[in-house]
């Protein structure tokens, strides 16, 4: 059925029909007619405020990582606009959807230097600004192409490789009028999911269940196609070893026998031992990316050769990008799993795995591991260690609580000491590693499950790129719980540095004096609205959480925390950051060890 409607209704109409809860953003005048055209469809989309764009689209990524559904983003034109890089590059390096619309230049304005535009290079370009970070773009130029743009961006967005798009609306779309039918959303997507090669399925299930020393490595592939049951099966029928990187952690839980914790340079010892000593290696949805693969240093997290390489992934881009495959199958991580588990059923029983050498080997490495984590994770120091608040935190919360962090400290410690039991609990900044990603994705993610214990786990660094979004959290009065590990700092950078330099720079958080500086988070927090407290112990950990997650909207800790270095994340791995050359010994071991990096 046709109707009569603005191109800002068409998007209206559009967002509703396709089932998109939150349009979040902030208005102004480059998206006044969208903003107006939301209230007709209101009882069904409901328009969200955040205090910063960068925001809107972290908490829409967020969403989309807790649930799977994407939300719409909006800005202004001009700088509302540009403000949401990071979170487009962010959710684009990490495969998460996002739709954000911009407005923009009216398309019979374009180089006269209309208020907030870009001309002096080229008349209004912002698509060029968002090209290195959308899975695709759009710039609506008539009305009547916008039933199709939309039907394409939700196609795009969600399909294959899930990522974000962006819509350039210029303002005169969005405020003329056409004849239009509003896209039926079900009958413009793929329904069925991409299945691998069944030949090249059935060679790799024959390696996989003759494998002595078999590894899984699951990515972040896994959670996006809802694999975890098939990931579980599969290493149960083989006995395979499950290792996770950071986009993967959740794909198994966290305490089941086979997996093996996290693989790379922040991560595991346990997880690099046994990937690196594999004889066959399931890669599933991962990208091989430098932080989780030891900078590609043979022996450090892989050896690949020897090691086989069966590489799973619905990105025929990533097969063979890192390592050279032995099997390289093209498929949705839910399909080939499907069938890769049908496969090994045809090869053989399933493995008594428990009563193997191997897993004996599995269950020593394991445990090593637990003891070198619980140096940190079980300190009675105080102030209180990083890993040991991750581990009261957890002691506190429900199973399917859900925890979100951005870089840092934090990030690695989440990483390392807060095991989680399901996909999508643990939500993290990992493949852009930006900073001011936890408190806006713990919004998206509380907004998605209003009945679940949602925590954003944030340094004071991370914390403070996007602190203001406090203020949404009480306006709406959301039940989310913000942890902000305070060690007055870029700590993180601060360890980096001294490593590399032996000194710092512009990492501690100084007066000009030398004494240390730190905003009082708690009476922040307050002052925006949230219950809050201020904590230093091990002991006041639980307590201080119970108490938050009884107050019925949200809630701040603020734990001052060990500021020691060399005390918060355990290194496990190796990452390539160049010395300098005028440090000649540190230069020298840096190089001996970069030799032994495999770049192909
Ligand atoms: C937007 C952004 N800017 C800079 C960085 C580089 N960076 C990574 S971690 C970090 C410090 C994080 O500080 P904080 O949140 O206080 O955590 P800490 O490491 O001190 O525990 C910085 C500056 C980044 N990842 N993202």
């Amino acid at each position: 059925m046709t109707a009569r409607l603005t191109g800002a209704q068409i998007i209206a109409h559009s967002l509703m029909k396709a089932g998109v809860p939150y349009a979040v953003g902030i208005p102004g005048h480059g998206c006044w007619c969208l903003t107006d055209a939301f209230l007709d469809v209101r009882d069904k989309l409901t328009t969200l405020m955040v205090m910063h764009e960068q925001s809107a689209v972290h908490l829409a990524d967020g969403y989309f990582r807790a649930t799977g559904r994407p939300l719409a983003a909006f800005t202004s034109i001009g700088p509302g606009s540009t403000n949401t890089v990071i979170g487009m590059a962010t959710a684009f390096v990490d495969s998460s959807a996002v739709l954000l619309m911009t407005g923009s230049t009216h398309t019979y304005m374009r180089g006269h230097a209309v208020m907030q535009e870009l001309d002096r290079a080229q008349e209004t370009n912002n698509t060029r600004i968002f090209e290195p970070v959308s899975k695709r773009q759009y710039l609506a130029t008539t009305v009547k192409s916008l039933p199709h743009i939309m039907h394409r961006a939700f196609n795009t967005m969600l399909s294959g490789r899930p990522g974000p798009v962006h819509l350039d609306l210029p303002m005169d779309v969005q405020a003329e009028a056409a004849e239009v039918e509003i896209p039926d959303f079900d009958r413009r997507v793929p329904a069925a999911r991409l299945r691998p090669d069944a030949g090249l399925t059935h060679k790799a299930a024959r390696l996989l269940y003759e494998a002595r020393r078999p590894v899984i490595v699951a990515g972040g592939g896994v959670i996006l196609s809802d694999a975890s049951k098939e990931l579980a099966a599969l290493a149960e029928h083989v006995g395979a070893a499950v290792v996770t990187t950071w986009q993967g952690k959740g794909a198994i839980p966290e305490d089941h026998a086979l997996n093996a914790w996290g693989v790379g340079t922040q991560a595991s010892h346990c997880g690099n031992q046994l990937a690196s000593t594999a004889d066959v290696l399931l890669a599933i949805g991962c990208r091989f990316v430098d932080w989780t693969s030891s900078s590609f240093r043979q022996g450090v997290t892989y050896t690949i050769p020897p090691t086989k390489l069966i590489h799973l992934d619905i990105d025929p881009a990533e097969i063979g990008k890192n390592y050279p495959v032995e099997i390289g199958l093209v498929a949705d991580a839910k399909a080939g799993l499907t069938d890769l588990l049908d496969a090994v059923r045809q090869v053989g029983n399933a493995k008594d795995f428990k009563t193997s050498d191997y897993y004996a080997d599995i269950q020593a490495k394991k445990a090593e591991w637990d003891g070198t984590l619980g140096q940190f994770r079980d300190s009675d120091a105080r102030p209180v260690t990083m890993a040991r608040v991750m581990k009261e935190l957890r002691a506190a919360l429900e199973r399917d609580a859900i925890v979100t962090s951005g870089a840092g400290l934090v990030q690695g410690t989440v990483r390392q000491a807060f095991p989680v039991y399901g996909p999508r609990t643990h939500l993290t900044s990992g493949g852009f590693s930006s900073m001011g990603f936890t408190v806006p994705a713990a919004i998206g993610a509380q907004l998605a499950y209003p009945g679940r214990q949602v925590v954003g786990c944030a340094g004071d660094g991370d914390f403070m790129q996007t602190m203001q979004e406090m203020a949404v959290a009480a306006m709406y009065d959301l039940p989310v719980l913000f942890m902000v590990l305070n060690n007055s700092g870029f700590i993180s950078i601060k360890g980096g540095q001294m490593h590399n330099f032996g000194r710092t720079t512009v990492v501690d958080f100084q007066k000009r004096d030398g004494s240390l500086y730190s905003p009082n988070f708690c009476e922040a927090a307050r002052a925006f609205g949230l219950h809050a407290q201020r904590i230093s112990t091990p002991e006041e950990v639980q307590p201080a959480v119970r108490r938050a997650l009884a107050t019925t909207g949200p809630a701040l800790i603020e734990v001052l925390v060990d500021r020691e270095l060399g005390r918060g994340v355990t290194s496990t791995g190796w990452w390539d950051m160049p010395v300098p050359e005028y440090l000649k010994d540190r230069r020298a071991q840096y190089e001996a060890e970069r030799n032994e990096e495999m770049i192909g």
